[in-house]
């Protein structure tokens, strides 16, 4: 009876250890480091300071490229990019390629600081590059040669484990900086949405390193970038807990000139009613991005909000960089949040004069238009690369309706303002000029709670 009892008690035991088991790996057989990343940030879960990066794992991973040479570069995966195509990037590279002189704070696992597609566009630290006076390369030779606080912080910092090595454990820091700015026309993986560009890599994650406390190390990310003069910070990540600390991190951002760009989360949840930050903090500079996939749709996945999701953009089987000069997959908000930064990088180099709020303005009152959207997002608009750098161009539309009034006044950039568009005559001339654009303008013009703010 005793040896009975053991028996069970041991059986019941194997089972509960394969269901906990069963539960860290996903149906794909990644393990699920986001739940992880919780419970290393607080050592429980639903503690108050943690940030996560998005829940979007590598699906597929390839170490070669199918060669389907594009018609403007010649790198050979750049027509499984399905998101380049349906936000018209094409047209928008007709343009600008973007500028090595727009510096991109990427705040997420770190990259592969010497992947073949990224490693030329990433930012060099002018104060630890060089030779110091002994002869030795400032990048490595262990002293904080420009007096920032960083020892060798030649290409951002990792505030995981206070060093100047960006070693990407996990793939989505790599898979992120390659959406905004993989370079392109090298024969080589994709091409990014911004192929020129400076990316300034700032680590605040890893999946192999425990008790990390994610909250505080992406807040002194963000106060990093600003340091190191940043133009626009990509956060794929967030958490639903508000942060003072991180509120105040993200205003000083504003306060300095930077567009913060922040990925709506994958909750599946109405954003409006259960936040998420640091996307729903009601700050001027911020960009609330949800993902969409190929027909267009917001995903199920995604977080959504007529009060705090600014725009759609591509999130679905999205390729990109992965370490290891490999490329693959991955799904999210985090994606799309890429492919709004990429677009902030061309209208800032299109636009050198411009400041975050007109950049903001651009990508926000410039997209698709779509009804489905409106019931989710506060523009009802997906990117569009290209509209984002004609249509207000020059006062004039890109179907050349003429537009006349105050840029400035066309977009209010902060959330929960209900200033009418339609008040401001260059306003009411460009929401003119987009709908006559837009095949399904008409619809959305009928819906008067779904015009843009
Ligand atoms: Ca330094
Ligand atoms: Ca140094
Ligand atoms: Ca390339």
């Amino acid at each position: 009876m005793q040896s009975l009892k053991v028996t069970i008690t041991l059986g019941l035991f194997f089972l509960f250890s394969l269901v906990s088991l069963a539960l860290f790996f996903n149906l794909d057989g990644e393990a699920d480091f986001s739940s992880l990343a919780s419970r290393d940030a607080s050592g429980k879960k639903g503690k108050s300071t943690v940030r996560e990066f998005e829940k979007s794992e590598v699906i597929s991973k390839q170490d070669k490229v199918e060669n389907e040479p594009s018609a403007l570069f010649n790198d050979p995966a750049i027509k499984q990019a399905w998101g380049l195509k349906k936000s018209d990037a094409a047209r928008a590279w007709k343009v600008t390629h973007g500028s090595k002189d727009v510096l991109v704070a990427v705040i997420d696992t770190g990259i592969d600081i010497n992947h073949e597609d990224i490693k030329a566009n990433l930012w060099k630290n002018p104060g630890e590059t060089g030779l110091d006076k002994n002869g030795k390369d400032k990048a490595v030779n262990g002293i904080d040669d420009d007096k920032n606080g960083y020892v060798d912080d030649v290409h951002g910092w990792n505030f995981v484990s206070s060093t100047g090595d960006l070693t990407d454990n996990h793939g989505h820091g790599t898979h992120i900086a390659g959406i905004i700015g993989a370079q392109a026309g090298n024969q080589k993986g994709i091409s990014g949405i911004s192929p020129e560009v400076s990316l300034m890599i700032i680590k605040y994650y890893d999946p192999k390193v425990t008790n990390t406390d994610n909250l505080k190390n992406t807040i002194n990310s963000i106060n990093y970038a600003i340091k190191m003069g940043a133009q626009i910070i990509n956060y794929s990540g967030g958490g639903t807990d508000y942060s003072q600390e991180e509120f105040d991190a993200v205003k000083k951002a504003e306060k300095n000139g930077i567009l913060f760009v922040a990925a709506a989360g994958n909750e599946r949840s109405n954003s409006d009613q259960f936040h998420y930050y640091p996307a729903d903090y009601k700050l001027s500079n911020i960009i609330s991005v949800t993902a969409l996939d190929p027909s267009k749709e917001i995903l199920s996945t995604s977080n959504f909000g007529i009060e705090t999701v600014d725009i759609a953009a591509p999130g679905q089987n999205i390729i990109s960089t992965l370490p290891g000069n490999s490329y693959g997959f991955m799904t999210g908000t985090s994606q799309a949040t890429a492919f709004v930064t990429g677009a902030a990088v061309l209208v800032k180099a299109n636009k050198t004069d411009f400041k975050f709020d007109d950049i903001k303005k651009y990508i926000l009152s410039t997209g698709d238009a779509s009804p489905t959207l409106a019931q989710k997002t506060r523009t009802s608009r997906s990117l569009n690369l290209f509209k984002a750098l004609t249509v207000l161009d020059q006062g004039m539309s890109a179907n050349g309706v003429m537009v006349t009034g105050p840029v400035h006044e066309v977009f209010t950039t902060t959330k929960g303002d209900n200033k009418e568009l339609s008040s401001n005559p260059f306003g009411k001339s460009l929401m003119d000029a987009v709908q006559k654009s837009n095949n399904n303008t008409k619809r959305l013009g009928d819906k008067k709670e779904n015009q843009i703010q």
